[in-house]
C-alpha cells in the first residue's frame, strides 16, 4: 500500500529536514503555555462533550456525556426475584472481576493470603488493555534516581492534582514490583552487562522506562497469566478461572457491605450467582465508549463496566471528567486507525513534524500537552497531513531513531511496530509514520484508599478502574506500574478482610432504590449498563474522529 502521492510530497520534506533536525531540539512549552494549550485544545476542555450527573455519589459533577449515560443507566437484570431463587453458582472468599494485569496480581496475592479465589472475565484471561500496553513500566532503581524524583514527575504529570497518599504508594513499590515481576519470569531489556535497561518517557526527569522491546504489557500479562494457571485451577486453594462470563451486577447485604456478583455467561446466556466474601473490581477502561467519536487504542471488552457496577452500587468516583489521550495513535493507514504508537519511538528520539516537515512541539511533552499541541496544529495552525480519509495526522519521523542511536536499533527496540507497518507496505526504518491523537486511557475511576478500598465494606478496586493516582493526566508507564501496585495491594486487602467478613444473605434491593432515583430524576428506560460488548452498528460507536 504505502503512502498516496499527496502524502508523499510532505514525505519528502520530511526527508529534507532530517539532517538539519538532528542537532535542533524543539523548546519545552513553559507552564504557561501548558495551561492555554490545554485550555484551548484537549478533548477534556470542551464543555459540550460533557453533562452533569443527575443520580448516584457523584451528582451534581460533570462526566463525559458517553459515560454519563452508562453510569446512569438502567440495570442489566430485569427479573430480579427470580434470580435470586437460582441455585449459587459458587462460593468464594474473594472473587476477582477482570482478567487483566490488575485482576492477574490481585488474585495471586489473594490466594497467597490464603484466600480461595474466583477470578472471573468478560472475554479471554488476558484480553486486556495490560497486553496491548507497549512501551514499558516505571520504577526509580537506578542510582540517579530516586522514588522522591519519581513522585515529583507523576504529580507534575497529573497537574498536582492526584492523590498524594496512592502516588507515595506507587512509586515506593515501583522498585519491588520490577523485582517481583523478573523473578516470575518477565524478560525486561538489559543492557550487555546484565544491568536493566532504561529509557526516558514523556515527563521522566531521569531514565526510569523499563521495557520488553514494544512488547511489554504482553510480555508482564504472560508472566503473571502463566502464573495464576500455575497455581491450579479447581482445587481448594487454587484460582479459578472463568471466561467469558462479566458480572454484570454486584450483590449486597443488608447492610450495604458487598457480598458477591451476579456473571453473565456468554455462551449460554444464563446469569450466575456468585456469592463472595470480598470482590475486586479490576475491569479496565472505557475507551470502548469512543468519547468525543475518538478511536482507542483499548481491547474490546473496554467498555467502564467496573465503574458501572461500583457506581450504581453506591461508591464515589474520582477524576471521571478526564480522559487520557494519547498523543501517537495511528492516523494511516484506516485499517490501524486509533491503535497504539508507542511513546517509546518518541523515548528513542523520532521527532515530530507538520506538513512542511518542521517540528512544532517538544516530542517528550507530557501526554495531555503533547497531544493537545497535535490538535493545534491541524486544527488551528492547518499544518496538518491531509490523509485519503480527510483523518488529520502529523508526521513522526521514526527513521531518525537509527541515525541518533546507531543502525539496527528500530529493528531491536520497535519490532512489534515496524511489523505493524509492513503488513501496509509502509517501511517505519525508511519512512516516518502518520499519527494523531487517540483514546487511551481513562485517568480517573473509583475513589480508593491505599489498599484499594473503597467505602463500601468488602469493595476493592485496582488498576485503570481506580481513580485518584494519576490526577489528570497519566505519565506512560505508570499504569502497568499500578495495575501491579495496587492489585497486589488489593488481592492482599481483600483475602484479610475476607478472613473477617461473616457470610450474609445477599440482595439485589439497591436496583429497586436506583430505579426510583431514576424515575425520580425523569430519567428513561436507556440502553442498560454495563454494556459488556460496543456496538458498532450504533450511530454513536460507529463515528470516527470529526
Ligand atoms: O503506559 C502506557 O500507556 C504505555 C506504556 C503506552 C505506550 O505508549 O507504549
Amino acid at each position: 500500500m504505502s503512502y498516496p502521492t499527496q502524502i508523499r510530497e510532505s514525505m519528502t520534506k520530511v526527508e529534507v529536514t532530517r539532517q538539519r533536525r538532528l542537532t535542533e531540539t524543539h523548546p519545552r512549552l513553559s507552564a504557561q503555555e501548558r495551561e492555554t494549550i490545554l485550555k484551548k485544545f484537549h478533548p477534556d476542555y470542551i464543555e459540550e462533550a460533557f453533562r452533569v450527573l443527575r443520580l448516584g455519589p457523584n451528582r451534581g459533577e460533570r462526566a463525559p456525556r458517553e459515560l454519563a449515560d452508562a453510569l446512569e443507566a438502567p440495570a442489566v437484570i430485569r427479573h430480579v426475584p427470580e434470580l435470586l431463587n437460582d441455585p449459587v453458582s459458587h462460593i468464594c472468599d474473594v472473587l476477582v472481576i477482570g482478567g487483566g494485569g490488575a485482576g492477574a496480581c490481585a488474585a495471586l496475592l489473594a490466594q497467597e493470603y490464603g484466600a480461595s479465589v474466583l477470578l472471573t472475565t468478560k472475554l479471554r484471561f488476558g484480553d486486556a488493555n495490560t497486553m496491548m500496553a507497549q512501551g514499558g513500566i516505571q520504577a526509580a532503581d537506578k542510582e540517579n534516581d530516586s522514588p522522591a524524583l519519581h513522585y515529583l514527575d507523576v504529580m507534575g504529570g497529573g497537574g498536582f492534582s492526584n492523590d498524594p497518599e496512592l502516588v507515595e504508594v506507587l512509586v515506593n513499590e515501583a522498585p519491588d514490583v520490577i523485582a517481583w515481576l523478573e523473578a516470575l519470569g518477565t524478560m525486561f531489556d538489559k543492557e550487555p552487562n546484565g544491568r536493566l535497561r532504561t529509557i526516558h518517557g514523556g515527563g521522566t526527569s531521569r531514565k526510569r522506562m523499563h521495557a520488553a522491546r514494544d512488547y511489554t504489557g504482553a510480555e508482564i500479562m504472560r508472566t503473571l497469566r502463566d502464573e495464576v494457571r500455575s497455581r491450579g485451577n479447581g482445587s481448594q486453594t487454587s484460582i479459578l478461572i472463568w471466561e467469558f462470563r462479566p458480572v454484570v451486577e454486584l450483590l449486597l447485604d443488608d447492610q450495604g457491605r458487598v457480598a458477591g456478583a451476579v456473571a453473565l455467561d456468554l455462551d449460554t446466556g444464563q446469569y450466575m450467582l456468585i456469592q463472595a466474601r470480598a470482590v475486586v473490581i479490576a475491569t479496565g477502561g472505557s475507551g470502548r465508549l469512543h468519547y468525543q467519536g475518538f478511536p482507542t487504542t483499548n481491547h474490546y471488552g473496554a467498555t467502564g463496566d467496573g465503574l458501572v457496577l461500583a457506581y450504581r452500587a453506591g461508591a464515589k468516583l474520582s477524576f471521571i471528567d478526564t480522559m487520557q489521550y494519547h498523543p501517537t495513535g495511528a492516523a494511516y493507514p484506516e485499517q490501524i486507525l486509533g491503535q497504539l504508537v508507542t511513546e517509546k519511538v518518541r523515548g528513542l528520539g523520532a521527532q515530530l513534524c507538520n506538513v512542511e516537515g518542521e517540528q512544532f512541539v517538544f516530542p517528550l511533552e507530557t501526554r495531555d500537552v503533547e497531544s493537545a499541541a497535535f490538535i493545534r496544529e491541524c486544527q488551528e495552525r492547518n499544518l496538518g497531513v491531509a490523509t485519503p480519509t480527510g483523518q488529520p495526522a502529523v508526521w513522526l519521523d521514526a527513521p531518525m531513531i537509527d541515525l541518533i542511536k546507531g543502525p539496527g536499533t528500530i529493528a531491536r527496540e520497535l519490532p512489534a511496530m515496524v511489523r505493524q507497518y509492513k503488513r501496509f507496505g509502509i517501511d517505519m526504518l525508511n519512512e516516518p509514520i502518520l499519527v494523531y491523537p487517540t483514546l487511551h486511557y481513562q485517568n480517573g475511576g473509583v475513589a480508593i484508599s491505599p489498599n484499594g478500598g473503597t467505602q463500601l465494606p468488602g469493595l476493592f478496586i485496582a488498576g485503570e478502574a481506580a481513580g485518584g493516582i494519576h490526577g489528570r493526566n497519566r505519565l506512560m508507564g505508570n499504569s502497568l506500574l499500578d495495575i501491579c501496585v495496587f492489585g497486589r495491594r488489593a488481592g492482599v486487602a481483600a483475602a484479610e478482610y475476607a478472613k473477617q467478613a461473616e457470610v450474609a444473605d445477599f440482595s439485589l434491593n439497591h436496583l429497586e432504590n436506583w430505579e426510583k432515583m431514576r424515575q425520580e430524576a425523569g430519567l428513561q428506560d436507556d440502553q442498560p449498563a454495563p454494556i459488556i460488548l460496543p456496538d458498532y452498528t450504533r450511530a454513536q460507536t460507529a463515528r470516527t474522529i470529526p
